[in-house]
């Protein structure tokens, strides 16, 4: 098989796609990079003192894992030194990082969650590095607002994620299709193992954590009970899975198809999962990847951001499935 490394994968895309200049190029790079040097300390994290907490919270209120503190280090080093970012936002931290002036700038602006599904860190279930990529609203300069960041994930120019798992995966979309490119250890290159990866129009899988359902609504309950009683293409039972890791949950649902779901409930109004770093990347690669994201009722990508650690309920997967839980919800917003 001919090997395609994901820098000649860049490479060629470039070429053919107008917003990708050298740096946007260059800035992939370096993301890339980062995820590299993450994977090697996950590797051996059993190895050195580096699993459990640092009995720190953060921002969102969560014990902070010593890994989430390594992860975000090392992203925010090497991404403040790409010269093409001019302002990043990570799920560790408060507020809004603004490059420079110490180092170059450029006009894209990166949010990205260091390392989700951390509280699985220490029993070595997959976790990843969840990553989006806006383009800094045209005719700015100076120093960044807000305003400039907060915006709606439709307007992203790339998104993915890197899995920490049996294998190290990067799965990207550029806004041309979704592809995913595997770790060879031996060699450190990302090389091209799923070109063009789509999602199943209709799954077999639904995903939502179950232990929560006594603080869902009605509409949340029928959605979910659907999954229970609806039959696969195949006339058979729907499975379910949940890993608790978002990244893990989604990228098994892209491949098989399916759905994946994380409701609001009465202890959690807006759902727990991030707008900007959880919600919109993965919203993004499911479109592209011929899927769905909603919040039950709007479309992930239209969502304006009101702050930067917003969050928003979750239904993400197979186009079908997505929709059923959309016709659920439209029903009762109307009976209601
Ligand atoms: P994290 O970014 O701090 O890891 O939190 C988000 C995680 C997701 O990865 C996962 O899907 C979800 O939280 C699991 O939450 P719960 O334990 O409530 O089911
Ligand atoms: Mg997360």
């Amino acid at each position: 098989m001919a090997e395609v490394t994901v820098t000649e994968h860049l490479l060629f895309h470039q070429k053919q796609t107008p917003h990708a200049t050298g740096k946007f190029t260059g800035l992939l790079y370096d993301l890339i990079l980062s995820g590299k040097t993450i994977s090697r300390r996950i590797n051996k994290a059993g190895l050195l003192d580096i699993l459990g907490g640092t009995g720190e919270v953060n921002v969102q209120g969560e014990n902070v894992q010593k890994l989430d503190d390594i992860a975000n280090r090392i992203m925010i080093y090497r991404m403040e030194r790409s010269g093409a970012i001019c302002a990043m936002s990570s799920e560790e931290e408060a507020s809004l990082i603004r490059v420079g002036p110490e180092f170059p700038r450029g006009d894209y602006i990166l949010i990205f969650d260091p390392l989700d599904g951390s509280s699985n860190i220490d029993v070595n279930v997959n976790v990843g590095t969840i990553f989006s990529i806006h383009r800094r609203p045209e005719g700015r300069s100076g120093e960044v607002t807000l305003d400039e960041v907060l915006q709606p994930g439709r307007n992203q120019v790339a998104a993915g994620y890197i899995l920490y798992g049996p294998s190290t995966m990067l799965v990207l979309s550029t806004g041309q299709g979704v592809h995913g490119f595997t770790l060879d250890p031996g060699v450190g290159e990302f090389l091209l193992s799923h070109p063009d990866m789509t999602i199943p129009e209709q799954g077999k899988i639904y995903s939502v954590n179950e232990g929560y359902s006594r603080y869902w609504d009605a509409a949340t309950e029928e959605a979910v009970d659907w999954f229970h009683h609806c039959e696969t293409k195949d006339g058979g039972a729907y499975s379910a899975r949940y890993v608790g890791s978002l990244v893990a949950d989604f990228h098994r649902t892209l491949i098989y198809g399916g759905i994946y779901m994380y409701p609001a409930d009465t202890r959690k109004p807006k759902g727990k999962l991030r707008l900007m770093c959880e919600a919109s990347p993965l919203a993004f690669l499911a479109e592209q990847a011929g899927g769905k994201a909603s919040n039950g009722r709007e479309r992930i990508l239209d969502i304006y951001p009101d702050k930067l650690h917003c969050r928003t309920p979750l239904f993400i997967g197979s186009k079908k499935d997505v929709e059923t839980v959309e016709n659920i919800f439209a029903r009762h917003n109307k009976q209601a």
